[in-house]
């Protein structure tokens, strides 16, 4: 395991961070995206790690941590050594939408990850009345907050699965063009 140049490279491995508030849908699209299977999420107290491979050579780890008010203090210890954010939110909880974007403005902060890409999931479209990916990018401010980055809002129903392989291969692809431009990237060397 290390850090190679690309030429050495048989697997490409990037590691992703999945945050959002409490019930936005993060755990339930995490084991969507890895079993295929609706799962019953109890409220994450922690955090959830799971290796996807959207892409033949191409794996994902992404690290899904509890988005409680108690918890949000930690996401600033999971950004080392990301390549990618993955910002999930509730587009039906019109009442809590200042407070997750007052989050994702914060995040967006750390300095781990500047310039690191991101992907907003515009999640539970289901809903009645949710808002739209458009709305999201408008009320986000996504444009300002991620004009130092490549980014991309992404509507998705994690029930049903609905638009999360779009927004992971979205992420992906951004993810590898930072590693074109130099980014560090980290690597895992398999025989
Ligand atoms: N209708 C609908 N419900 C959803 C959707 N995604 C998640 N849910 C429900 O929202 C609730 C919370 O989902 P979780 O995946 O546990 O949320 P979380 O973001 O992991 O929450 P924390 O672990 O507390 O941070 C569960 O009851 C899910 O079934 C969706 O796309 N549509
Ligand atoms: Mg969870």
């Amino acid at each position: 395991m290390g850090l190679l140049n690309s030429k050495n490279l048989k697997v490409r491995h990037a590691q992703i961070l999945l945050l959002g508030l409490d019930s936005a849908g993060k755990s339930t699209l995490l084991y969507k995206l890895k079993l295929a299977n609706d799962i019953t999420t109890i409220p994450t107290i922690g955090f959830n790690v799971e290796m996807i491979e959207f892409e033949k050579s191409f794996s994902l780890t992404v690290w899904d941590v509890g988005g409680q008010e108690k918890m949000r203090t930690t996401w600033s210890d999971f950004c080392e050594n990301t390549d990618g954010l993955v910002y999930v939110v509730d587009s039906s909880d019109k009442l809590r939408l200042e407070k997750s974007r007052r989050e994702f403005e914060r995040i967006l902060k750390n300095e781990h990850i500047k310039h690191v890409p991101v992907v907003l999931l515009a999640n539970k479209q289901d809903v009645p009345g949710a808002l739209s990916a458009e709305d999201i990018t408008r009320m986000f401010k996504v444009k300002k907050l991620c004009s130092d980055r490549n980014w991309y809002v992404q509507p998705c129903c994690a029930v049903t699965g609905e638009g999360l392989a779009e927004g992971f291969r979205k992420v992906t692809a951004f993810v590898k063009n930072h590693l074109k431009s130099g980014d560090t990237l980290t690597f895992f060397n398999q025989k």
